[in-house]
């Protein structure tokens, strides 16, 4: 039987159907094989114009999921506490009911601000939660919104906001057709990119260096990505702003700066990076300063380069300098909205222009206990803790989780986890009972990937090519199953009626709620005019728009059409810089700067269910370089007690040179707790989790946790 690209598969199907694997931000197109109803076979789809045939190995996994017993498929509600607490199957209607009774009554007794949202990292990967569940957190009106955005990319759109007037204007490295590609804290060779949909990641990098480019990576581990560049230096973990801001200095100082006439302020740059020199940088970051001399130059000399940086320069100390220099850099040298520099994609929707997110608005409200500034509606996830425990008027008494496992993935874990038995009421929508879900009150576990339509709201708008893809779910519903998105309009409807909204309201939030995604992406994509729903019906492998394009200042969303180089916003937190370079972590004597890391065959916290993403070499040790093993006595392999202000774990080292020396690093995700009717073969992957020893205090000034360089002392256990 030959390929069908529109309903799903019937019973006992046998033959191929294109799907797609949204698992992470490389959005590959798939070709999944099928006998007699059963996916026998996963591969990259050749025809697709953005992944080209790639896949990783979790891609191949896509179907464990679909198939995993442990996986959730009716709801569940909770009976009795802690360890005696047994699961009981529920009716959705039911379970939506009862759901949406607690909540309301929340909001009731305690006012909106009582209900506290936590929606994470597969939410962006789901076409249902961006038209649906977007709108279902709005109905609840309250201000404790929670996300993985605050251990995440936060800097990034705090820095975009700033500089080009919208959060989600992120220019966006030319991989296929830059000479220089600086990369500071990113490991896509693991990660397959991140705000930069890039995928088949190695073979463009190949290309780069076959056209005579140059790769140049600073990250305090040498990486599989450190490995493959040209080029690699240690950098001290939380260092970077220091590096970059010297490199600025130098552009200016030396007369390289030629940034477009639509920018603002190099003067006053100027006297800002006065003080930031190549010494300076050398004494926080251990990087000579002759190498950021050199890097400065030849960045500026190159005649298309990119400066990126990722998770390791966001989630630490001063994520928000550090990106605000990496625009700098790009902006200076001519690089941005330069092809083979960095540039905006052109979706076929673009959320930006049709004004679907909101151009950022950052401190319009703050947390109740710590006083943190929110930003675009929402607070730092590092003060979720503390606002559920502080009694007080706005206290957090209820709690939303949306596709998020905050205990393993947020900062003090382990005490949040203790704070989320204390509430009263707490929902998660989820396809797992898992460290955070076993918490719950009720779990919703709506249908996964295989079953659901996809359409890529996001991250067709961060890629470095300009495709559109619509994909049909490969697998029907089950006819007692429910997506994403009826889950959000059934609540969203039941919350609104329960606290006695009138008819109009009432009929308002249903139409609302009634369309399906699909019908909605048609509708977007006519707005667009760049392609038609019919038109990616016929091409399921998806439809080349081209490479990235110059199209500044026109898409600039500032008033003026200009670019401030120096907003006061971020020119307010270089003191912080200062200060710190002076006085480099650790401050105590015989600390170690934890980092984290990530590995090809992890998906964050949640896809250690499936043997074949677990078999082989455990991932989960520490990794120290001999020289502090050997500094303390320690031996390669032995297990070690690492501390931190907030806790201690216990977990085996192995001596690597591949970190610098004063460095260690653990992988985020690790330290699974539930067995039993929760994920049985996840409970078998050995490991601890690196956020019990992460400290929610240590913030950057965008709120975002510092998840990287966190002092920790390493003796034997
Ligand atoms: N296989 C796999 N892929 C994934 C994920 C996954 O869990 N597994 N998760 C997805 C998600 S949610 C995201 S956000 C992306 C993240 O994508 P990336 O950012 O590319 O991935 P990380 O491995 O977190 O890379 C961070 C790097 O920063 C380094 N680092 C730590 N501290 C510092 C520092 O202070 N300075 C510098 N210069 N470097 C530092 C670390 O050593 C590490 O190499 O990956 C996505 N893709
Ligand atoms: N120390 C340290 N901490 C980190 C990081 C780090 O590098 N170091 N990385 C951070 C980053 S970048 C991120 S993005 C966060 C991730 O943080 P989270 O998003 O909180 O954690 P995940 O592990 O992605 O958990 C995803 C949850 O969604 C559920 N799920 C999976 N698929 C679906 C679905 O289709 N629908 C629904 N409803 N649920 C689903 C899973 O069962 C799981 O409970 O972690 C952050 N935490
Ligand atoms: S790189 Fe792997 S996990 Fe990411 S989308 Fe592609 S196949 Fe899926
Ligand atoms: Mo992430």
């Amino acid at each position: 039987m030959g390929l069908l690209t529109e309903d799903p598969v019937p019973p006992g199907f046998t033959g191929t159907r294109i799907g797609v694997c949204h698992l992470c931000e490389a959005i590959c197109g798939v070709e999944l094989s099928l006998e007699d109803g059963v996916v026998t076979g996963i591969k990259g789809n050749d025809a697709d114009p953005l992944s080209r045939g790639y896949i990783c190995p979790k891609g191949v996994s896509l179907a464990d999921v679909y198939t995993d017993p442990d996986r959730l498929r009716r709801p569940l509600r909770r009976v009795g506490e802690g360890a005696d607490a047994t699961w009981e199957e529920m009716e959705w209607d039911e379970a939506l009911g009862l759901v949406a009774e607690r909540l309301a009554a929340t909001v009731e007794a305690h006012g909106a601000n009582a209900v506290g949202i936590y929606a994470a990292n597969p939410n962006v990967h789901s076409l249902g939660f961006l038209t649906h569940g977007v709108p279902f957190i709005k109905t609840l009106r309250t201000r404790n919104k929670f996300s993985a955005t605050s251990v995440d990319q936060l800097p990034h759109h705090l820095v975009a906001w700033q500089l080009y007037g919208h959060q989600l204007l992120l220019p966006i490295p030319d991989l296929d057709r830059t000479h220089f590609f600086l990369v500071l804290g990113a490991n896509p060779m693991a990660s397959n990119g991140s705000l930069m949909t890039a995928p088949d990641f190695p073979r463009r990098l190949r290309d780069l260096k076959a056209r005579g480019g140059r790769m140049v990576v600073l990250d305090p581990r040498r990486t599989e990505t450190a490995k493959v560049a040209t080029e690699h230096h240690f950098v001290r973990p939380g260092s970077d702003a220091a590096v970059l801001l010297a490199m600025v200095h130098v552009l200016i100082e030396e007369g390289l700066a030629t940034p477009p006439a639509y920018v603002d302020h190099l003067d006053e740059l100027a006297a800002l990076v006065a003080d930031f020199t190549p010494e300076r940088a050398e004494k926080a970051s251990g990087l000579p300063a002759e190498t950021v001399r050199g890097l400065a130059r030849d960045f500026a000399a190159a005649d298309r380069a990119a400066a990126y940086g990722r998770m390791g320069l966001s989630t630490q100390g001063f994520g928000t300098v550090s990106q605000w220099a990496v625009q700098l850099l790009n902006v200076l040298t001519g690089n941005l909205d330069r092809e083979g520099g960095v540039l905006l994609p052109e979706p076929a929707i673009d959320v930006v222009e049709r004004g679907l997110v909101g151009p950022g608005h950052h401190d319009v409200w703050r947390s109740r206990v710590r006083g943190l500034p929110e930003f675009g509606g929402e607070l730092p996830v590092a003060a979720l803790r503390e606002e559920i425990e502080t009694p007080g008027d706005g206290q957090v008494r209820a709690m939303v989780t949306i596709a998020g496992n905050p205990v393993l993935s947020t900062p003090g874990g382990a005490d949040l986890a203790r704070a989320l038995d204390g509430l009263d009421f707490m929902v998660a929508v989820d396809i797992y009972l898992n460290e955070t879900t076993r918490h719950a009150d009720v779990i919703l576990p709506p249908t996964t990937a295989l079953e659901r339509d996809h359409y890529d709201l996001i991250f067709h708008a961060f890629a470095v090519r300009n495709t559109a893809r619509f994909t049909p779910a490969v697998f029907p519903r089950p006819g007692d199953a429910r997506h994403d998105w009826e889950v959000f309009g059934g609540l969203a409807e039941r919350v609104t009626a329960r606290l006695g909204a009138g008819l109009k309201d009432r009929l308002a939030v249903k139409a609302r709620f009634a369309a399906s995604p699909a019908t909605m992406i048609a509708g977007l994509l006519k707005l667009g005019g760049r392609t038609t729903m019919r038109a990616l019906r016929k091409q399921p492998e998806g439809v080349d728009l081209g490479p990235l394009r110059p199209t500044l200042p026109a898409r600039l969303q500032t008033k003026d059409k200009r670019i401030d180089l120096t907003p006061a916003l971020l020119v307010a937190d270089l003191d912080r810089v200062r200060a710190a370079l002076d006085t480099v972590e650790p401050a105590g004597a015989g600390e170690l700067l934890l980092i984290g890391r990530r590995h090809k065959q992890d998906c964050n916290s949640w896809l250690h269910n499936t043997e074949r993403l677990t078999r082989g070499k455990p991932r989960h040790h520490l990794l120290m370089h001999p020289k502090d093993l050997a500094d303390r006595g320690l031996d390669d392999g032995s297990v070690v007690r690492v501390s931190s202000r907030v806790g201690a774990v216990e977990v085996e080292v192995s001596a690597v040179d591949d970190v610098m020396p004063g460095v260690v690093s653990l992988p985020h995700g690790y330290g699974h707790q539930v067995g039993g009717t929760g994920m049985r073969h996840a409970a078998t992957v050995a490991g601890v989790s690196i956020n019990d020893l992460t400290d929610p205090e240590r913030l950057d000034v965008s709120g975002n946790a510092a998840l990287n360089g966190v002092p920790v002392t390493v003796e034997p256990a």
